[in-house]
């Protein structure tokens, strides 16, 4: 936090947030924790629930400044959802902006209502500190918190800034939610750079196009789900930075942003490593474009069990890694369950994802949490979610199954349970699932035939 302080001193009239300078921006955190001081008070460990917004940041900094951990939740979650991980964290006090539904302790507006206190903010956290939480599916059916230190974010900026360099006039679009590492690093960086954030509340492509061709933004991240909606329309010379990551990336995207000129920054990272680990321009590397890029600063990357090409799981070390995940035990190197190489320049190719996720526009989805959740359903058999490639969003879950309920029962079991995202594009019954000697379910031979 110590950025907002110093930034708000150095240069107070610069543009930050939208059009509210960094002093604004300071100012208004510093009044946001006196009216949250008191009723945060006994809270340790608090959520935030908001679409992206300066405010969602104004209020994230202040519970920040407060010494809070902040738990950042997914808008897309259902109630059902959220609940479950307020109970598993512990977490007692949820702030929501004033659109979302799941009800709130407190929302947007009630903070201003509340009496303000005087608060001693921290300005200056310990580095080992956990400044923000965010859960990640895991392949154990049920998620996993990444707790986000201080020293994480502090080596992050330093190492993404050194990578892709600073201007004083960038001004980077925040399209991606801020619930996730891929818009909260955007926040972050802007904050250590002295830079302009420019925040959109949702992804809508004419405004993009609009914000990038004829405005002063010049960076922006996506996910290839958006690019490949947007990037015949975009203006090359009106970007210094397009950072493209969060899913597999196609290579025609990528050979079509190339013949178009415009600057992509492949980037590979995850929640676990604060986003990118690896990064390159494909305009500098027009030899390298199959690959993710070269590891950042500070980032070691290790091939463990390579075979006869020398490709094998990838694994990360770096001070971005987390300590390892909430009450579980510590990493020291990080296995990104993902299979790939490095070339004689150590530029990264990834062969493989990993075969237990299923990534809808950027959105990770883990087969077992489905599965788990369905096998609670009474007369299911067996069961399997299985991704299926898809032009809009890369990948799409496919359910199959064996049991009595019908298929509008699932439906409606599911849809009840699970974020939109999360629910099976198609639902196909069989009298009994694939499966070899062993009775394991052969995955890769359930496709479904249209
Ligand atoms: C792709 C997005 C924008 C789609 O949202 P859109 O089009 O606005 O949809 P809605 O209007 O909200 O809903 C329309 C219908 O579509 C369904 N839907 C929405 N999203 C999905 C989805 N992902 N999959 C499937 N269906 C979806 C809705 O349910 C709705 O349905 P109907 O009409 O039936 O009601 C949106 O999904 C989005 O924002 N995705 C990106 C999320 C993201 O940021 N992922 C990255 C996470 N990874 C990381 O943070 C690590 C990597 C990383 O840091 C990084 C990544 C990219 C770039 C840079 C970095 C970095 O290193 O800095
Ligand atoms: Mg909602
Ligand atoms: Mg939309
Ligand atoms: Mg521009």
């Amino acid at each position: 936090m110590k950025w907002l302080k110093e930034q708000a001193e150095k240069s107070p009239n610069k543009l930050f947030l939208n059009q509210l300078t960094f002093k604004e921006v300071y100012d208004k955190t510093v009044q946001t924790a006196q009216h949250l001081n008191k009723e945060t008070a006994r809270h340790n460990r608090l959520a935030l629930l908001s679409e992206n917004s300066p405010e969602m940041a104004i209020v994230l900094f202040a519970l920040l400044a407060l010494d809070k951990e902040v738990l950042l939740l997914n808008t897309h979650l259902t109630a059902n959802e959220i609940r479950e991980q307020l109970t598993e964290l512990d977490v007692e006090l949820l702030i929501a902006s004033d659109q979302q539904t799941y009800p709130a302790d407190l929302s947007f507006s009630d903070i201003y209502s509340l009496e303000t206190s005087r608060a001693v903010l921290n300005w200056q956290p310990a580095p080992e500190k956990i400044a923000v939480i965010m859960n990640t599916s895991a392949t154990t059916g049920k998620f996993k918190s990444v707790p986000i230190t201080w020293k994480m974010l502090a080596a992050h900026v330093a190492a993404s800034a050194a990578t892709m360099g600073v201007l004083p006039e960038d001004n980077w679009l925040v399209v991606l939610p801020m619930f996730h590492v891929s818009g909260l690093s955007i926040i972050m960086r802007s904050l250590y750079n002295a830079t302009q954030a420019t925040i959109c509340s949702s992804f809508d492509e004419e405004e993009l196009i609009k914000l990038i061709n004829n405005s002063s933004v010049n960076m922006v991240s996506m996910v290839p789900t958006m690019l490949k909606r947007v990037h015949e329309k975009i203006a090359a010379e009106s970007l210094r930075v397009l950072l493209l990551g969060g899913e597999f990336i196609p290579q025609p995207l990528i050979q079509a942003c190339f013949a178009q000129g415009l600057p992509v920054y492949k980037t590979y990272g995850m929640t676990e490593t604060f986003s990118q680990s690896v990064t390159f321009n494909i305009l500098e590397h027009p030899d390298k474009l199959t690959s993710v890029g070269q590891a950042l600063p500070g980032v070691e990357i290790e091939i463990l069990n390579p075979d006869a090409a020398q490709a094998g799981e990838i694994h990360l070390k770096s001070p971005m890694l987390m300590k390892g995940y909430l009450n579980q035990e510590d990493v020291q190197l990080f296995n990104t369950g993902d299979i790939g190489y490095l070339d004689e320049d150590n530029f990264l190719y990834i062969l493989n994802r990993r075969k237990d996720i299923i990534i809808s526009g950027g959105e990770n989805i883990y087969p077992k949490e489905i599965e788990d959740l369905l096998y609670s359903l009474e007369g299911i058999v067996e069961c399997a979610l299985v991704p299926q490639e898809d032009q809009t969003w890369g990948q799409v879950p496919l359910l199959f199954y064996a049991g009595t309920p019908d298929v509008q029962e699932i439906t409606s079991f599911l849809s009840q349970r699970l974020a939109k995202y999360k629910l099976p594009r198609q639902i196909i019954k069989m009298n009994a699932l694939p499966k070899n000697a062993s009775g394991k379910i052969l995955r890769k031979n359930l496709k479904h035939e249209a």
